[in-house]
């Protein structure tokens, strides 16, 4: 409570709403958002009306709209949409006008849509002159031109940047890390009226069209104060589908493991920032690295070394250190391995900290360097983009009759344990954890104030226990193995019942496939 009351004053000192921080509303559930990284427009747009709406996933975390470079040495990498070269709405994912459909059919069906903007810098100087963009327009990066913003050479921060690269070459100087190129990313002058309009009108642009929010892009690299001037001229929430005054929801992308002078901690009272230590250390907790164990995430949390939980947006893992961009190391987990993948998801999705994030991927061939699987292992195709034609567009997604999808694409928010869980954080959304239990080693379990009920056996020998769900008496559907029939009276998974007394018996193998139980209010027969 007097946390929170802190994070209300400086906000409000900020001059800010505090409705940024808040990305659902309890009452309709749609607590996580996901990240359908690289689809089109199109395909999110039936996603949104045929399964998301449905499955209480409450938004969309779509690809940069902005229209960017193509690059096409290698191949089309899913990269070139963070290089823009306009803040035109034609983009890899589809036209403006499919956008703009998007945005409408997802926001009718109850779907947020938040957009990924890249608004630190522009394509790299190496982009040069006379290269294809994603709508055709002119721009030369060599001579820091781009009309139809419009940018120009001055608009960029290089005459502040002193490394004889013009790029970041140190991460504990924060001069360097804000004012010059980050991998060579013409880097733009945010304290520049000018470039703070034309970022400021951009966003704008699409909150009037319907989106409620944004991933910012790169916000190490941005100084917060120009960031505090870019969200205070943002536009409310469109009132065709939000309340009155409803302010965008802002997550930003900030990498703080640890070890640099650039803190989350500077960014978080401007919005939610993307808490990065929690892939990376639940990863090695499940892959069991160190000495870590599940015991331990009975401190999960704060007081475990994570930033406020009303602050953080949380996930697994991201569209970067999927494929070893970005930070997290060897430890961040991903579908490669979907047994651990899934117990970590489930755990996330059952914990009350923050807010979550699923990734939706797609496959790549993989050419691991070293053979190690893992976040960060060298792959020489991490570079690889979405399924695509011939031409190099994207290809649909196919969605087979058992709802998983085809083609390429993983969708994991479809795989029916993760389904599934989206619905059991729904449920307990706003409830405190209760009753913990644990053996000491890999095996805990937990409620959500008596709204739902949890079990992980990530250790070698079976999990037999009576345990206290805090639950009211009764049968209920483990969700991971099963599901509720529709009518509500039977279940095509395994069957816990709760005794008076609160107290259920749990059994999970420790070879099972999916070494999960969790029960739900939704679940109840
Ligand atoms: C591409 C090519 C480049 C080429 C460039 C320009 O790959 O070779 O130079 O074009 O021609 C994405 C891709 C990039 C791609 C770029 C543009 O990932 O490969 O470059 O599009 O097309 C930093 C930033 C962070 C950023 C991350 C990738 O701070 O903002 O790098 N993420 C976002 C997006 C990402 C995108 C961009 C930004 C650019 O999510 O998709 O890039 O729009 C340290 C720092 C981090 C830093 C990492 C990366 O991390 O703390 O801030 O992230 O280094 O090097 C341990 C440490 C950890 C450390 C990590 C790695 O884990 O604990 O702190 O090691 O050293």
């Amino acid at each position: 409570m007097k946390v929170k009351a802190r994070w209300g004053v400086l906000a409000l000192g900020l001059g800010l709403g505090l409705t940024q921080y808040h990305h659902h509303s309890s009452r309709c559930g749609g607590t996580s958002i996901v990240h359908l990284f690289e689809w089109r427009w199109t395909d999110i747009a039936e996603e949104c009306e045929n399964y998301l709406a449905p499955n209480g996933i409450g938004a969309v975390q779509i690809s940069p709209p902005s229209e960017s470079v193509v690059v096409t040495e290698p191949w089309r990498p899913w990269w070139e949409r963070y290089q823009p070269i306009s803040y035109k709405l034609c983009s890899r994912s589809g036209t403006e006008q499919e956008l703009r459909d998007m945005v409408c059919r997802c926001n009718k069906v109850g779907v947020k849509i938040y957009a990924d903007v890249v608004i630190n810098h522009m394509c790299a100087s190496s982009a040069g002159e006379g290269r294809r963009s994603t709508c055709g327009s002119y721009f030369n990066a060599s001579e820091k031109e781009f009309p139809s913003v419009p940018y120009s050479a001055s608009h960029f921060n290089d005459d502040k940047c002193t490394t004889a690269s013009g790029n970041i070459e140190n991460y504990q100087d924060i001069y360097q890390v804000r004012d010059c190129r980050l991998v060579g990313l013409l880097d733009l002058a945010h304290h520049q009226e000018h470039v703070r309009e034309r970022v400021a009108s951009y966003l704008n642009t699409l909150l009037d069209m319907g989106v409620a929010g944004f991933r910012v892009d790169a916000c190490k690299h941005m100084w917060p104060e120009d960031l505090k001037a870019i969200y205070g001229r943002l536009h409310n929430l469109n009132t065709k589908w939000f309340p009155e005054g409803s302010r965008p929801f802002i997550y930003q992308e900030v990498i703080d493991l640890g070890g640099e002078p650039i803190t989350a901690r500077e960014y978080s009272g401007l919005g939610r920032v993307t808490e990065f230590k929690y892939g990376a250390k639940l990863g090695s907790v499940i892959r069991q690295w160190n000495g870590d164990k599940l015991a331990d995430l009975k401190s999960w949390g704060e007081s475990g070394g994570l930033m406020p939980s009303e602050r953080a947006v949380v996930f697994v893992d991201n569209h970067d250190n999927q494929r070893g961009h970005g930070a997290g190391g060897d430890s961040i987990l991903t579908f490669w391995e979907p047994r651990m993948y899934k117990m970590a998801v489930a755990f996330m999705l059952a914990h009350p900290y923050g807010v979550t994030r699923l990734m939706s991927s797609y496959r790549w061939e993989r050419a691991l360097v070293d053979g190690k699987v893992g976040g960060s292992c060298q792959d020489q195709n991490d570079w690889m983009g979405p399924p695509s034609f011939a031409d190099g567009s994207t290809r649909p997604v196919p969605i087979n009759p058992d709802g998983s999808c085809g083609g390429g694409w993983v969708c994991e928010h479809r795989w029916p344990q993760i389904r599934d869980m989206v619905m059991f954080r729904n449920e307990v959304d706003g409830e405190p954890l209760t009753n913990w239990w644990d053996n000491g080693k890999d095996q805990i379990a937990f409620g959500r104030g008596g709204r739902g009920f949890i079990a992980i056996n990530n250790d070698n020998c079976t999990l037999d226990a009576w345990l206290q769900t805090g639950m009211p008496a009764g049968s209920y559907c483990d969700v991971i193995s099963g599901r509720r029939s529709a009518a509500g009276a039977g279940c095509t998974g395994r069957l816990i019942t709760v005794g008076q007394d609160g107290r259920a018996h749990f059994s999970i193998k420790a070879t099972e496939q999916d070494p999960i139980i969790a029960i739900h209010a939704g679940s109840k027969l």
